[in-house]
């Protein structure tokens, strides 16, 4: 097949790109590096230098003879994203730089994905609404145009839910009201503008699927941990982006980091925040499954895409006992919540979609906490306590 991957220089982008290529797909990936500028603007160090797109594609090929055609473009760009499925595509990196064709399927990451950024003032906050909605739009209509048997897999998040005090279903709820049933997207309440746009991402979709018989699968990611994949295994220069900052890092990722740091580990609030995680190798499996598994014609196919769920405290003291276990004197912290949201909940989302497709998960057990404590150590001269925590309120 021949896969094409929007926002392919990302945490998950890369990963996914080289899992693909290693199977054996054609692999096209594209990026405009909004994640890192926003980095350089904000003065918020990566954990290590990762070569830029053309160069890892070329690191990818020199170690696999494997091709990962690159192209450096804006797609909230309607001419930049159509010209991907015409034929109207300049490689910024490619050993055959004749037109692979019109993509099998596409995988949509394309976006800027950080709460925090999207809330600290109104330029991030229209940076995020334009981006993430036109971006989303651009390939509806690029699809409906030019490619509408092409299925995409477009990368969602269990934060459209927020924390209701009911069971979460996977995307969808049947409602009797008045003596009658339907079926409806489950209910979304957000509680950032980064995660709004994911709703409204999700409803552009299920538009599409129901005007134009688009076929759509929508992955409701919780956050993720991890570095290495069966492809970059010790390969330093073939590793994802890692933030650890308070704007792009991840909640597991930054405790880890912290506690490397001997910083008091960032509990906001109470900590009885409780989400759904999940590994950087489980993501690619979803991302494979739901390529393997595509969507009908007028489909909008939703999974909610987590392996175990924990709260921020849970995860503070596993932090601390591997740590502790390591010879770091780990303290924790529960700081006054910059964020507007519930620290004490129910939650019960179901996810087994995803289980049935034939994923199987890689839980987060101290072994795999240790794996990613002796990773991270190795550039524990990077570590900036000065981006660890900022306070960006809302
Ligand atoms: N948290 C802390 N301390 C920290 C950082 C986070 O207590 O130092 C808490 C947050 O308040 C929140 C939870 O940990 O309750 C998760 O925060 P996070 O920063 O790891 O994740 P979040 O902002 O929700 O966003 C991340 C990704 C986003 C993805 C989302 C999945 O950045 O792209 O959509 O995870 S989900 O959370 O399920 O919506």
């Amino acid at each position: 097949m021949h896969i094409l991957i929007l926002g392919g220089d990302g945490y998950l982008g890369w990963p996914t790109a080289m899992h693909f290529s290693a199977r054996g797909h054609e692999v096209t990936v594209v990026d405009n590096y909004l994640r890192r500028h926003a980095c350089t603007d904000l003065d918020v160090g990566m954990l290590y230098p990762v070569p830029t797109l053309p160069e890892r594609a070329k690191r990818w090929h020199q170690r696999t003879g494997k091709e990962i055609k690159v192209v450096l473009a804006d797609l909230a760009d309607p001419e930049a994203m159509r010209g991907l499925f015409e034929g109207r595509v300049q490689y910024d990196w490619a050993i055959d730089p004749t037109f692979t064709g019109e993509p099998d399927v596409v995988v949509h990451y394309a976006e800027q994905p950080s709460a925090p950024y999207s809330l600290m003032n109104y330029k991030r906050a229209n940076l995020t609404v334009s981006n993430n909605l036109l971006v989303t739009n651009n390939l509806m209509f690029a699809l409906r145009d030019l490619a509408p048997n092409t299925p995409v897999v477009k990368l969602g998040t269990m934060g459209e839910y927020g924390t209701p005090n009911i069971d979460i279903e996977e995307g969808w709820l049947e409602v009797e009201h008045k003596g009658r049933k339907d079926t409806f997207l489950y209910p979304r309440q957000a509680s950032s503008l980064y995660h709004t746009t994911k709703i409204m991402d999700t409803d552009l979709m299920w538009f599409g699927a129901r005007m134009w018989d688009l076929r759509v699968t929508d992955l409701m990611q919780g956050p993720v941990y991890g570095i290495e994949t069966d492809e970059n295994e010790g390969q330093e220069d073939l590793y994802p982006i890692f933030n650890y900052d308070e704007i792009f890092g991840t909640v597991i990722n930054r405790f880890i980091v912290q506690a490397i740091a001997g910083y008091p580990l960032t509990i906001y609030g109470a900590g009885g925040q409780t989400r759904g995680y999940l590994n950087i190798r489980d993501t690619l499996q979803c991302v494979d499954k739901a390529v393997e598994h595509p969507a009908g014609p007028g489909e909008l196919r939703i999974f909610n895409q987590i392996m175990e769920t924990f709260s921020v405290r849970e995860l503070a003291e596993q932090t601390r006992r591997v740590g502790q276990a390591l010879g770091y004197p780990v303290e924790l912290q529960n700081l006054e919540n910059p964020r507007k949201e519930a620290e004490e909940h129910y939650y019960n989302p179901a996810y087994q979609g995803l289980l049935d497709l034939g994923v199987k998960p890689h839980y987060l057990t101290d072994e795999v906490m240790e794996g990613m404590f002796r990773i991270a150590e190795r550039y524990r001269d990077n570590i900036r306590n000065d981006v660890i925590f900022r306070g960006v309120r809302w």
